[in-house]
């Protein structure tokens, strides 16, 4: 019994010795520890988006542009032409710019590398920029089958023009185009060179261009309503990453706050969905850096995705890099 009891004594010394050394040691390192903890235990601080007001810089702009983001820019797309049936993987588009431009007209600033653009999309890909309309851009690598061509007028800041007329839409058909395995490239005019059906016979000035991504056009009714996505594309930098325009090209259809019965969802990174109801741009802040994916639908009376073609729900991967 005595030695059972001293046992004990001795066994429940050592334990409260080792929890006062444990105590003393876990108080040494208290901020250490609590540091460690924090870091593993909390996830990265939480994407707040907010609605802002369009930023000073881009108010200074429209300033100093005098009437101009006051012009009707009307296009007219001349080529393709209408149902046009194109052999060869090269489309070369030709638009003609008409209409109340007070002073509009796309150009790209060799200085600033920036200016005003014209928003062209094949099928339903991000848009490309088309600067300088003397001259045709091509759209390179694109794959046999049905397609369409949207079209819109663009500020420097990439903010669409929304008036009648600004939105043309062509449906045209390529045959023998590009292939159709080849991955996305955005390099080199020396790829292309392999890819066209006509040698050149002269040796031109570079155009503006793209190789396109494989796609072919949705089934699209031109009169039914039709929502474009336009912005946010690519990637985002610095004072450009916040806040970050939504905008979108809205034809046939009226938004409910602009007396219509449509709206328009955006989703960002699968968080709650939000609506737009007046056919304008809005600026969002708050990003964090890194992908992000923003999806932008056209909803109908019911509040029911409104299709055609598959044109009408939209999701993009953007970066921000703050
Ligand atoms: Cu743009």
């Amino acid at each position: 019994m005595r030695r059972q009891n001293f046992s004990l004594f001795l066994l429940l010394s050592f334990l409260l010795a080792s929890l006062l050394l444990l105590a003393s040691c876990a108080d040494n390192n208290q901020a250490n520890t609590n540091t460690t903890a924090t870091t593993a235990v909390t996830p990265p601080p939480a994407q707040v988006l907010s609605i802002v007001p369009r930023p000073q810089a881009i108010l200074d702009l429209m300033k100093a542009r005098g009437e101009q983001d006051e012009a009707k820019p009307a296009l007219k797309i001349i080529s393709p032409a209408k149902d046009a049936a194109i052999s060869g993987s090269t489309v070369a588009v030709k638009l003609e710019l008409a209409g109340d431009l007070k002073g509009y007209m796309p150009h790209k600033d060799p200085a600033t590398q920036k200016g005003n653009h014209i928003h062209v999309i094949l099928d339903n890909q991000p848009y490309e920029a088309y600067y300088e309309l003397g001259q045709p851009f091509e759209l390179r690598n694109v794959v046999a089958g049905k397609h369409t061509l949207r079209v819109f007028p663009s500020r420097p800041w990439h903010e669409s023009f929304k008036n009648d007329g600004a939105f043309q839409m062509v449906t045209f058909t390529v045959s023998g185009g590009g292939d159709a395995a080849k991955p996305t490239t955005t390099n080199s005019g020396q790829t292309m060179a392999n890819n066209k059906a006509t040698p050149a016979a002269s040796p031109q000035a570079p155009r503006e261009g793209k190789d396109m991504a494989p796609s072919t056009g949705g089934n699209i009714d031109p009169a039914k309503p039709l929502l474009t996505y336009s912005r946010p594309k690519g990637e985002y930098k610095g004072a450009d990453a916040d806040p970050i325009m939504i905008d979108f090209w809205l034809s046939n259809a009226k938004l409910k706050g602009d007396g219509g019965e449509y709206r328009v969802r955006y989703v960002i990174d699968n968080d709650e969905p939000r609506f737009i109801d007046k056919w304008e741009p809005i600026w969002l802040a708050g990003w964090t850096s890194g992908k992000h994916t923003v999806r932008l639908e056209l909803l109908d009376q019911d509040g029911k995705p409104f299709d055609n073609g598959g044109y009408n729900t939209t999701s993009r991967d953007i970066t921000v890099a703050k």
